[in-house]
């Protein structure tokens, strides 16, 4: 259904070609080769939203066009690049920031950010600091936003607690057949319901701010500038809703943080690099410039434990659901990114005094 999808949005050219791009696990990615009119080429990407997953397309867009409205009007305050730090939406023809195909499926446009790149592994640590100056630097221009206008994109989406009453449902159901040889990872769990708890009976007492917050921190979802070295812009704002800035925090360190792909399988490879850890935990708290409170800066690892807990969670609960939520590419794909994640977390446990050190040097 691309290519219906294609000519709806109002685009800088013709389009002469379109190809699947990115590695991102939930929306359909296409990169667009248009043609401009004095012949230059241009490039755009368009995207099929996973209205499984986002139920209300139409709200999701509205929160993104909002977001991204406000956040140009501080790139501009800041003497940034709006058309470079911030995503930017081609309309359709109709003037709506999406397109409803025929089949049901809900399709955008964005303009391509051009001459950076998403990285889907830390090549180098610099980038890895980059990237936490940028998502705390975006929880930072985002702070005065009215947070209550935004759609909860994905009920309950960083609600660990529920997710965990949730898991043990699946667990019951087991429609799959799979419980049996999960065993030992089930009991990761169920062992783990003080983590599941922490951080939203923190919020609910009042010890944790509800602030604006992207919710899905992974590396490849920002950009870094291909000549400068800098991240330049946060992308997939889909779940940009109130949430923890530890959770932010957490989410980073759980994918970039790791010595090994999230999906690898062979889990001796798999450890929290401590330095890395460190530098995230220098650049974010640069990037927030003041605006964490004490008992947040306190909390970082624990939202670096819960994150990487919860994840490792949602991929067990989807392969126990027969794999339904997260694309996979292989037999057991989920079962081995469970297996990543848990791992991590058994090690972070083993590192917790340390990992407490390294994020007091920043407290006051
Ligand atoms: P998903 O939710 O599936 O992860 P993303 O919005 O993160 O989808 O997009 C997937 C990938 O496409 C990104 O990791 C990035 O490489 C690329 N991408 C997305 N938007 C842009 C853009 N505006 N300019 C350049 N690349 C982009
Ligand atoms: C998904 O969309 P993507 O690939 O950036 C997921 C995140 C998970 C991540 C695990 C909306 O992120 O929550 O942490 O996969 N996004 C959604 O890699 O569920
Ligand atoms: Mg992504």
């Amino acid at each position: 259904m691309k290519n219906e999808a294609v000519g709806q949005f109002e685009l800088d050219g013709v389009v002469m070609d379109v190809r699947e791009f990115g590695n991102g696990h939930i929306n359909d990615t296409f990169l667009l080769t248009l043609k401009r009119e004095d012949g230059t080429g241009k490039r755009a990407i368009l995207q099929r939203m996973n209205h499984e997953i986002f139920k209300k397309p139409v709200e999701l867009m509205e929160n993104i066009l909002n977001v991204t409205s406000y956040l140009r009007e501080r790139i501009v305050e800041e003497g940034g690049d709006p058309e470079r730090e911030t995503l930017n939406i081609y309309c359709t023809k109709d003037g709506r920031p999406y397109y409803r195909d025929s089949l049901g499926s809900y399709w955008r446009a964005y303009h391509f950010i051009e001459d950076a790149t998403s990285y889907d592994t830390v090549e180098k640590p610099e980038d890895f600091y980059e990237s936490a100056v940028a998502f705390g630097h975006f929880q930072k221009l985002l702070a005065d936003y009215p947070a209550a206008t935004l759609h909860e994109t994905i009920v309950g989406f960083h609600d660990t607690r529920a997710r965990f009453k949730r898991f043990k449902e699946v667990v019951a159901e087991d429609k799959c057949g799979r419980a049996k040889e999960v065993e030992a990872e089930i009991r990761f769990v169920l062992e783990h319901e003080e983590t599941a708890e922490i951080l939203g009976k923190m919020q609910a007492e009042g010890k944790l701010p509800l602030r604006v917050t992207h919710n899905d921190t992974k590396l490849n979802n920002i950009m870094i500038d291909n000549a400068t070295g800098k991240a330049i812009c946060v992308i997939d704002l889909d779940t940009v809703m109130p949430g923890l800035a530890v959770n932010d925090f957490g989410d980073s360190i759980r994918f970039g943080a790791s010595t090994g792909a999230e999906d690898e399988t062979d889990l001796s490879k798999i450890s929290c690099d401590l330095s890395l850890f460190e530098l995230y935990t220098r650049g974010f708290v640069e990037g927030c410039a003041g605006r964490l409170t004490e008992t947040e800066l306190e909390m970082l690892p624990m939202g670096a434990k819960v994150m990487t807990f919860e994840c490792g969670m949602r991929f067990l609960t989807d392969y126990l659901e027969g794999d339904v939520y997260f694309k996979i590419h292989r037999e057991k794909h989920n079962l081995d990114r469970c297996r990543t994640q848990f791992k991590l977390v058994q090690d972070m446990e083993e590192k917790w005094e340390q990992m407490q050190q390294i994020v007091k040097k920043y407290l006051g």
